[in-house]
């Protein structure tokens, strides 16, 4: 069912790699066509309007090769302005088509359209596309399958079949309602009702057994399973009853093979993993149930998900298959125990370019916090209202895109002055004083020359309370160097450091009241946004944006902007 895909064209061309070396080969332009707007959905035995693509949830999977450029033409057909981020996938020079609201573009507002151009360059495996205004994401999102370019095939064995799978979360109440209530009162925004794979909460959900997604397989085959986190507030654990898996992929790039009884992947990850179909024919049941790490008893949705893995044959199905053993909510060792595996597959076709000497070392705290409110009348604890902040700064969105503002020097839009570390600096993962709890409020950018060597560490904070965070760059993959608990040590932490088969990846789990150390470099000029991908905490202000500057050439420079922008209003 590919009524997305409107039409496919080949051409040989020949275009400049980020490094400068051109380049020919056989680059397909595929085109596809999404429709946004409000598709009733029954779940749960609550049925309500919410934003899709195409009606479908998940929405549309995109397929392209290795090196591919898609042109989405993006239709918005919904009450609100929205933008679509391509997760993961890198827009060499060209963050007008990046998404988030009103960093890269102004949103497409009802009526309006907007035709994405979607460049692939160096990913392979599975990344995604989710919106980037509100929290339209949790329903208008969907997988971006990139196969080995032409001529070339998996590091693995071939796969006899592929599947997608989507983790998601399903809200009773509306989508918009829900985090607009939040902002306003200061207050956690209300958890979801269900998690879902492939749109399905599946058992034990009374109401929505019998639509439970199921998983054909044939015995003695191999599968490739293309699993994106669309979560939007939990991290999540993985597996399949009396099944392996192993991890070949994550987030667009592939890693040393991993074999385990389950995964830990947190929102906006996405790994693809081999599963070979070689039990007794049965059904199994594939389950899903919520990792969280928080130092305080914050509200999440503690359900679990499932589908089947239905093998295909003459059996008596059981009345009630076997269950996958998952590691409890809490359990913070199991998943770091999946984590710490994870390996660069670095091959000499794929290999690891991680910078040795850095230029440019920024050093960012990863906070909650909270804004005083006037007579304690707000919603949150104590009367105020919940914030979060990097380095302190709690992100304000302009209402003109920065990508605009920059490109033609709008004065008054945001500061080049994001500080590269802390202004104060306190035992970040200590006891701290209730007096550091409310932070200070900008667009705030830092400015990194183009082609340096950058090296982020992110520092997690007891500030409030420490929780586990998904952190997610734009524009870049890079390179997870290290990690660990308690304060960042200068001298002893980079000691730890893995130079050697460092994963790369787009989005890395920072630890509860720990730290992740990562490095890139800043060879693709733009404004690119960096922000937790809990939904929660991205509404509060954990997010920041870089600016990588113009290389010397026009080759190494932002490309001009597309002519049908969105306007601002
Ligand atoms: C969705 O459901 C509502 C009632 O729940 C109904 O009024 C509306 O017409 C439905 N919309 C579509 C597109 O079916
Ligand atoms: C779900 O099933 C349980 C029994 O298994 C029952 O008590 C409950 O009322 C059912 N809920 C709904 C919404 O049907
Ligand atoms: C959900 O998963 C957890 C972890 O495997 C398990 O302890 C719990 O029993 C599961 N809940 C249900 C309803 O199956
Ligand atoms: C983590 O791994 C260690 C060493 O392999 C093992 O001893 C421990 O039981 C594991 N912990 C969990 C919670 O899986
Ligand atoms: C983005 O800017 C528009 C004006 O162009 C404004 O209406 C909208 O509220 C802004 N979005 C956010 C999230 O601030
Ligand atoms: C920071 O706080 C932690 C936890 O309370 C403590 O163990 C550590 O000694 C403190 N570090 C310093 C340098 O004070
Ligand atoms: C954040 O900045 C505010 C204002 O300067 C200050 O009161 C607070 O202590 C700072 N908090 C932290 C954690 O640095
Ligand atoms: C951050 O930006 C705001 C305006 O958006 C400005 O007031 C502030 O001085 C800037 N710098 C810091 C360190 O907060
Ligand atoms: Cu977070």
């Amino acid at each position: 069912m590919e009524l997305s895909k409107i039409g496919l064209s080949l051409g040989f061309l020949c275009f400049f790699f980020l490094h400068g070396v051109l380049a020919c080969s056989t680059r397909k332009v595929h085109h596809y066509s999404f429709i946004v707007s409000e598709t009733n959905f029954t779940r749960l035995c609550i049925t309500k309007s919410m934003l899709t693509v195409n009606g479908q949830w998940p929405g549309p999977t995109i397929q392209v090769r290795k090196g591919d450029t898609a042109f989405v033409q993006v239709h918005n057909h919904g009450k609100y302005g929205i933008t679509i981020h391509w997760h993961g996938v890198k827009q060499p020079r060209n963050p007008w088509s990046d998404g988030p609201e009103n960093v890269t573009q102004c949103p497409i507002q009802p009526g309006k359209s907007f035709i994405y151009e979607v460049t692939f360059s160096d990913e392979v495996g599975t990344v995604w596309w989710h919106a980037h205004s509100d929290w339209s994401r949790a329903t208008v999102h969907g997988a971006i399958v990139i196969l080995p370019a032409r001529g070339t095939t998996y590091p693995f064995r071939k796969p006899d079949a592929e599947k997608v799978l989507v983790l998601g979360e399903w809200y009773n109440g509306d989508l918009k309602e829900i985090i607009d209530k939040a902002t306003e009162s200061g207050a956690p925004p209300e958890e979801s009702t269900a998690y879902t794979i492939n749109g399905q909460p599946g058992f034990p959900n009374n109401c929505s057994k019998e639509t439970t997604y199921r998983l054909q397989v044939q015995y003695g085959k191999t599968y490739l399973l293309r699993l994106v986190n669309a979560v939007m507030n939990e991290e999540m654990f993985f597996g399949i009853a009396n099944h392996k898996l192993t991890v070949v992929a994550q987030d667009g790039a592939y890693i040393k093979p991993i074999t385990t009884d389950y995964i830990m992947t947190s929102p906006g990850q996405t790994m693809d993993i081999l599963l070979i179909a070689n039990q007794p024919p049965s059904h199994y049941y594939i389950a899903g149930s919520p990792f969280f790490d928080a130092g305080f008893i914050a509200t999440y949705d503690s359900s679990n998900t499932s589908a089947i893995l239905e093998y295909t044959g003459n059996f008596a199905p059981p009345a009630s298959p076997p269950y996958p053993s998952l590691p409890n909510i809490r359990n913070r060792a199991a998943a770091d125990n999946f984590t710490k595996r994870i390996r660069a597959l670095a091959s000499r076709a794929h290999p690891v370019n991680v910078p040795k000497k850095i230029d440019t070392k920024i050093f960012m705290t990863v906070g909650l916090n909270e804004l005083l409110c006037p007579d304690a009348t707000c919603g949150g604890p104590n009367g105020n209202k919940l914030s979060s902040s990097l380095n302190n700064i709690s992100f304000v969105t302009s209402t003109i895109d920065i990508l605009q503002a920059y490109y033609r020097d709008l004065p008054g839009v945001f500061k080049k002055d994001f500080p590269d570390k802390p202004l104060y600096v306190f035992n970040y993962t200590g006891e701290v004083a209730d007096n550091t709890l409310y932070p200070l409020q900008g667009t705030n950018v830092t400015m990194i020359d183009y082609g340096a060597s950058v090296e982020i560490v992110l520092q997690g904070t007891s500030v409030q309370f420490g929780e586990f965070h998904p952190m997610h760059l734009h524009g870049y993959s890079f390179y997870w160097v290290g990690t660990g608990y308690g304060n960042y040590d200068e001298t002893t932490s980079p000691k730890t450091y893995n130079l050697k088969d460092p994963p790369e990846v787009n989005t890395v789990g920072l630890p509860r009241n720990g730290w992740v150390a990562i490095r890139f470099v800043a060879n693709n000029p733009g404004v690119w946004f960096l922000h937790c991908h809990l939904e929660r905490h991205a509404s509060w202000g954990m997010s920041t944006v870089i600016i990588v500057k113009n290389g010397p050439t026009k080759e190494t420079s932002i490309r001009p902007p597309p002519p049908n922008l969105p306007s601002c209003s």
